[in-house]
């Protein structure tokens, strides 16, 4: 939901309309608008100014603004938000407009752009507009081009979109600290003729990380690689929303990489092709479809795919750490561990201990108590139970009956009869296996013993 903040009510700043502005509303601060609802919002069409094909926000939201004599006027302000990282976790983050990452941006190519930005944190920030091209002074970059912004304050960024694209918004001072509380933002512009490159839907979300120790809610800001949280516009899988589209639509989904690592994202039961990356469209003649498309830090890109194929299809970041929640993750392997015994005698010290691992790393099915505040590392229930799934896991619901415009979840696939893989009853050949270790290079040795039980040396004594 939205809500509305007027900061010079007597002003009259809630006057919105472009012919509306006063000479006293066009002196004062544009509203600044707050969202506090989590959920996707859908696209609102634009009320003024150059039309365009709206994006819709993965679990967020689009910033509206006024116009002032033909400016288009934005209100950001940074603040601490509380951002529900699924049901069941909130985080103390930073972001802007009540949410973190803040709300989305979207000109049209040659829009003036006048962008108001409060200060309500502890301490000074600046935005940096990244990928844009505007005058060096208006880059955001504390200590080089223009001073901080103190607590309290708001500053004025203005220059024109000029080259349409996929964009960011971030901090530049303390960035370390200011970026792992959550400040950042998309950012489209429109190309100018809204039929160039159109899609039917047109998704955005931006790869973030946290560090939230588990029964904590505040992310350790001096974290620099070995982060637990790994999220989609700071949502964390079952709490991300689904991307919902009709069978046949043409859809994109643009993604901006603010983490400190790569992201492969991949997607199930599609190719695509990457038509946008930091620099703008890409020549379709350069263009090869992929289903994972790597996402360096610092870049955006953006893909699109016909969606044909219906069905609920999974579309998540394909390191498996960064589908995972967090809990402990510098656990020892223990696949193949017999604790037969074992568990017994530390029962006895400690009687709730348990045995994990042992057949693998699987949670499902255990019910283990957590810390206040904590998601399970692995969850997400599905129609056939759990997907052992967290993090950047997200599902694409392709439905020949989904409408078009129509953002709604339409709910699970219903796969028709006989198409689901499904459990062999009948007899079982025995299976063929190598018997050669390593062709003729290097044969198998006949007898040799496999089960190694390898020691490292430790100085001289010790050897066996
Ligand atoms: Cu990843």
């Amino acid at each position: 939901m939205f809500t509305r903040r007027h900061f010079f009510k007597s002003a009259g700043a809630a006057a919105v309309s472009a012919a509306a502005v006063s000479r006293v509303g066009a002196a004062s601060l544009p509203e600044a608008v707050v969202q506090t609802d989590a959920r996707t919002q859908p696209p609102p069409a634009p009320g003024n100014g150059r039309h365009f094909n709206p994006v819709v926000t993965l679990n967020g939201w689009s910033l509206p603004w006024r116009m002032n004599r033909g400016v288009k006027e934005f209100h950001l302000v940074a603040e601490p938000v509380v951002r529900e990282l699924a049901p069941g976790m909130k985080a103390n983050l930073w972001g802007y407009n009540g949410q973190s990452p803040g709300p989305t941006i979207e000109v049209v190519e040659g829009d003036r752009v006048r962008i108001f930005v409060t200060n309500r944190l502890p301490e000074h920030t600046s935005i940096h507009w990244h990928g844009q091209r505007l005058p060096n002074g208006m880059d955001g970059i504390m200590g080089l081009t223009q001073p901080g912004i103190p607590p309290g304050k708001t500053f004025v960024y203005e220059f024109e979109a000029k080259r349409p694209g996929t964009f960011m918004y971030h901090p530049h001072a303390d960035e370390m600290v200011q970026m792992a509380m959550g400040m950042m933002g998309f950012w489209v512009t429109h190309p100018k003729d809204h039929r160039f490159m159109q899609v039917d839907r047109d998704f955005v979300f931006l790869l973030s990380g946290y560090d939230i120790e588990p029964g904590t809610a505040t992310p350790k800001v001096n974290t620099m690689l070995d982060f637990n949280l790994w999220t989609f516009n700071s949502r964390v899988f079952p709490g991300i929303d689904s991307m919902n589209v009709r069978q046949g639509d043409k859809v994109r989904v643009r993604v901006g990489n603010l983490t400190m690592t790569n992201h492969p994202i991949h997607l199930h039961g599609h190719e695509f092709t990457v038509t946008g990356t930091d620099g703008g469209w890409t020549p379709p003649a350069s263009r090869w479809p992929e289903v994972t498309t790597d996402i360096a830090v610092g870049q955006m890109r953006a893909v699109e795919f016909i969606a044909d194929a219906p069905g609920d299809w999974a579309f998540h970041c394909h390191k498996s750490h960064h589908t995972m929640n967090a809990m402990g993750h510098a656990v020892p392997t223990m696949i193949g561990v017999d604790h037969a015994g074992v568990a017994e005698k530390i029962n006895k010290l400690v009687p709730d201990y348990m045995v994990m691992g042992d057949k693998g790393g699987s949670m499902d099915g255990m019910e283990m108590p957590l810390p206040p505040n904590t998601l399970p590392m692995m969850t997400g229930d599905g129609p056939y139970g759990s997907v052992e799934m967290g993090g950047m896991f997200t599902v694409l619901k392709v439905r020949k009956e989904q409408k078009r415009g129509d953002y709604t979840d339409p709910g699970w696939y219903r796969h028709p009869a006989g198409t689901v893989a499904y459990e062999w009853t009948g007899e079982l050949a025995e299976p063929t296996r190598s018997s050669s270790a390593g062709g003729k290079l290097m044969p198998l040795k006949q007898g040799a013993d496999l089960n190694l039980n390898v020691r490292k040396p430790s100085g001289h004594t010790g050897h066996n």
